[in-house]
């Protein structure tokens, strides 16, 4: 549906001008209205690994298993064990450096967000 854009206090602009103005306002109101729940969810993926990075930006196994434990518990299994970490580790550590650089992680943070799409795909069967 489409709701007539009102121009209000911005009647004595030009024409350019008020698109300009009306734009912004309903870009503004948009930003209220759906609080870009995608955008945040980016960011949180990218701040929280930054907070949990060492100064090279690369997580370390220390704050690797801090990260799973506290951000990612529910829906990994064994983030308490460190020998599971460890190997979990070792698989997305493509360069071998023994830590894990963002590229890295992400594929982390895709391979859980498949897990999720197909779970959620999945017709729950009670039979
Ligand atoms: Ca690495």
């Amino acid at each position: 549906m489409k709701k007539k854009k009102r121009l209000g206090k911005t009647s004595g602009f030009t024409k350019e001008t008020l698109k300009g103005v009306v734009h912004r306002q309903n870009k503004a109101k948009l930003r209220k209205l759906h609080h870009y729940k995608m955008e945040s969810a980016i960011k949180t993926v990218v701040t929280q690994f930054l907070g949990s990075a060492g100064k090279d930006s690369c997580l370390n196994k220390g704050n690797f298993q801090k990260l799973v434990q506290r951000q990612l518990g529910n829906i990994m299994s064994d983030t308490d064990s460190s020998s599971a970490v460890k190997d979990m580790m070792r698989g997305l550590d493509e360069n071998q450096d023994g830590k894990v650089s963002f590229q890295e992680y992400m594929t982390l943070i895709g391979y859980l967000a498949n897990s999720l799409s197909e779970s959620k795909a999945k017709p729950q069967t009670t039979n």
